[in-house]
Order: C-alpha cells, then structure tokens, then sequence
C-alpha cells in the first residue's frame, strides 16, 4: 500500500472526534473508521478508547480481534500510512531534557507530563490479566534516557570499587526466567486519601499498577558469580541512568537478602510480556523486585551496588516512607522510617467506574476490579458489599497466575461479581476489601492512615453509581 498518503502520529492524533474525523493505527496503516465507530459490535465506548491512536494494545486486551475477516474489514478503511520518521516525537527546543521522549498512547491519562507520569482508564486495567506495555502506568521522576545498545553497560560494583561491566548479551547468557509480577506505585489510589486532608503527590487513581510477565536474568545468579555473601553486606542499591539537573541518578535499594534468595525471583529483565522493555519501562535492562514498591524497581538500569549502606537517593531517604496521621510537614523527620519495601494488601474496583450509570439485571450489578498484596502473598478472598457492610459478597476470583509457587504469589487478582442491590433504588455505593493468604485485611477508612505524602492507599475502595432500573 505505498500509494497511499503518510501521516504524522501527531496529525493521526488530532482525528480523535466525530469533527475531525475519528482514525486509528494498526501497524503501519492509517485508517478512518468515523463512520464504523456506531457500528462497532463491542460498543462505541470501547473503540473509541482508541482515536488517533493505536488500536493494536487493544487487541492484546480483547484478543478476539485478530481475525482475517476483521481484518479485511479493516483494511476497507485505510486511508494511508505512519510517517517512517515518526518513531520519535522531537521537541524544537534542544535545551529541553525532555525533547526525546518515546511516543505515548492517547488512551493514557496524564498526570504530569515532565515528568511524564500517566495511567490507564481504570474499566481497561482488568480487560486482561497481562496490561499490554503500551497501556500500563507510567511514572518516571526524570527525564526518560537516551540508551544505545552498542555503547550500554551494566556496572556491578562492592561499595566504590567496580568488579565488572556486564553488555545486554552478558546478562542474556544467564538462565532466563519468566515470572509474572504486578509493579504499583506506591501513590497509588491516591486521590482517594488526599480527599481525607490535603496531601503532597500526583493524583492517581486505581491505575498506578499493571501486572505483565518479565523475562531476564535472576539477580542472585550474577550475585553470585561475584562470590557475594549475605552476612558481608545489608543492601544492594540500583541506579537508573536518567539523571536530575544536578547530574545525580535516580536510585533505589532493596535488602541484601532478598537479592540473594532465589525464592525471591528479582530479575534483571530485558523483556515485558515477550517483548523487549520499552523505553518508557526501562529499556534495556529494569530491576523487577515482585512483591515489592514500584520505586524499587529501577529501570535502565546502569548499575548495581553492593554495600553496608541503603542507597543515598534522595528516593530511598526522603521520600517512599510511611508516618501516622499527625506527622506533618513541620514536625517529618525522614529517618525516622524505614523506606517502604513490601506493599500492603490492597483492592479496587475497576469496573463500574465512579458515578457510571449502571443497568440492573435481576437486581444485580456487575462489578469488576483487581486485588493484589505485596510480599508474594496470595489474595485468598475479596468481599464486596452495596449496603455499607450489612451484607457482604465473595466476588469470584477470574485470573490468577495458577502457576505461582506458596508465598511467591508476585502476580495480581482480577475478581468479578453479580452484587445484589436494593430494589428500585437509583444510586447505590460499592465498597471492596481484599484479605491475603496471611490473613491481613484493608482498612476500613483512610483517615487513621493517612500520611503527609499520600504512599500505602489501601483502605476499602468506595464508589458511588447511579442505578438503571
Ligand atoms: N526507575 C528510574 N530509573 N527512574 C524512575 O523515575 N520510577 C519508579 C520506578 N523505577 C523510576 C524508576 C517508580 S516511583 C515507579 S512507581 C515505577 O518505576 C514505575 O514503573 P513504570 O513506569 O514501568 O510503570
Ligand atoms: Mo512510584
């Protein structure tokens, strides 16, 4: 199809409404699909998620797609091709630190765009068990780097002295291992505990997680190459190669023992869901810490330190810590707590979202999220209820990573339930709460654990809808 006209992602990205016309990318090709979007069998809504933008992320999710009829139906409606050059989105401003970043899906919301920090539609999140890479959350503190293959190095060093400079064919000659693992913000839900009093951080919703597959080295294998002991050393510490204005890498550290047990299954990763990590992820090598705070797992990766010592980053030492309610920003002192490493029980509801309006059948909603606990623990139950507790319901657990091992349950819960609600009435809302294979439970409100920085968000999700019956 080389006759057909290129466009720009910028151009493609402007087509997103009934005005302009609504386009969508597959592959290389451009194609119109204003005049389908009411047709679409899935619903308007569903596609529309995808204007001016990719629809290819969505047949990941909805994978019924990828059908030769499908296609051809498609194929009618190409308009053109993606401009080759377009791989990247330049900025004209060469002093801008952030004019090479990657291209971003349009379905993303964004929370801040330098950094770039942006989550996907909450109903989206739990479509699938794997979020595709080009939907899952993104927070980044730095701009993302530049990384050349032929010239990236991985430095393993034992406190100031470099032991070795590893290439990515180096850490790909270890044994790969897959694993699936979620990765959450530690501000994740946020929104939710700010309204309780006024906090400082980004304003996410439930969408600061994504679970995917990683694939790489195990860090326990290089560490051990190096004849590393435990009893030697406390923390091994990471840094990424994107850097602050002051010329200081992000970094992050995690417990000695935990990178040195197997049972532990922290990864070097070079691949997320099959593919190589993308940049927006941590090309081309992340640190995956399953179990453990998002900010620990540290992407483009540029070195590994063994040491006595946490790492110094400001992200290890004033920042990723919890406090009680009554710390402020006058009394907050950051080495007082420790740094948040394993997260909490958690669960939200994905689907109805926040004042949706929500048809009854047979009084019955239906209702949709995701629950997951940090440490390798398995959620065993997840209680939903529409009547502020006075009846609760098991929802039904719909995907697991069955193949996870006692006490390395890395991966998420996607759950789902037909909840009663009362009859005739026109609002109801919904409240979850998850327990995990040691028992531990949600609590119930975020006033008694809300923190000046807005970190650990886990009490009951509560959402109100409107009811259609
Ligand atoms: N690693 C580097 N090098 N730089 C960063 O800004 N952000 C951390 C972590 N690793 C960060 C990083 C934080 S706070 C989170 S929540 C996760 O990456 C987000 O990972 P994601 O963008 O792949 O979802
Ligand atoms: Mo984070």
């Amino acid at each position: 199809r080389e006759d057909l006209k290129t466009y720009t992602m910028e151009e493609i990205g402007r087509h997103d409404n009934k005005r302009t016309g609504i386009w969508i990318v597959y592959k290389h090709g451009v194609y119109d699909i204003t005049d389908f979007v009411e047709k679409h069998p899935g619903g308007s809504d569903k596609i529309m998620m995808a204007a001016g933008a990719s629809i290819e992320p969505f047949w990941t999710i909805f994978a019924n797609h990828n059908k030769d009829d499908i296609l051809s139906l498609l194929e009618s409606m190409r308009i053109g091709n993606i401009s080759e050059s377009d791989a990247k989105s330049h900025s004209a401003d060469d002093n801008d630190p952030y004019r090479n970043e990657p291209q971003r899906h349009k379905a993303l919301k964004i929370n801040g765009q330098k950094p770039f920090c942006a989550e996907p539609p909450a109903s989206l999140l739990v479509e699938s068990f794997y979020t595709p890479a080009e939907l899952f959350y993104v927070r980044h503190h730095l701009p993302v780097p530049e990384i050349d293959l032929k010239t990236y190095e991985l430095e393993l060093a034992v406190e100031e002295n470099t032991q070795k400079v590893l290439k990515l064919e180096d850490i790909k000659k270890y044994p790969k291992y897959t694993i699936t693992s979620a990765v959450m913000c530690a501000g994740n839900r946020r929104s939710e505990m700010a309204k309780a009093k006024p906090l400082k951080g980004l304003s996410w919703g439930v969408g600061a997680v994504g679970n995917a597959s990683w694939s790489g080295a195990r860090l326990c294998d290089v560490l051990n190459d190096l004849g590393i002991k435990e009893d030697d050393y406390n923390h091994v510490q990471f840094e990424g190669l994107d850097l602050d204005p002051s010329g200081t890498y992000y970094g992050a550290s995690i417990p000695i023992s935990r990178a040195l047990d197997p049972r532990a299954d922290v990864l070097l990763a070079y691949e997320m869901n099959g593919q190589p990590i993308s940049r927006d992820h941590g090309f081309p090598i992340r640190a995956i810490v399953p179990g453990v705070v998002g900010a620990r797992n540290v992407k483009w990766l540029g070195k590994v330190i063994i040491s006595k010592e946490e790492s110094p980053s400001q992200w290890q030492q004033r920042d990723y810590k919890g406090f009680s309610p009554s710390t402020d920003w006058n009394n907050v002192d950051f080495s007082k707590s420790p740094a948040i490493q394993e997260l909490p029980v958690i669960s939200a509801i994905c689907s109805p979202e926040p004042m949706d309006k929500v048809p009854v059948k047979d009084n019955k909603i239906s209702v949709k999220g995701y629950a997951w606990s940090g440490g390798g623990k398995k959620i065993i139950r997840i209680d939903v209820t529409a009547d502020e507790g006075n009846t609760w319901h098991t929802a039904n657990i719909v995907a697991q990573d069955s193949a996870a091992k006692e006490g390395r349950h890395w991966g998420w819960t996607i759950w789902n339930i037909e909840l009663p609600v009362e009859p005739k009435v026109k609002h109801a809302e919904i409240w979850v709460k998850a327990v995990d294979s040691s028992y531990n439970v949600q609590p119930e409100s975020f006033k008694n654990i809300w923190n000046l920085r807005g970190f650990l968000c886990n009490a009951y999700h509560r959402l109100e809808v409107e009811l259609i019956q």
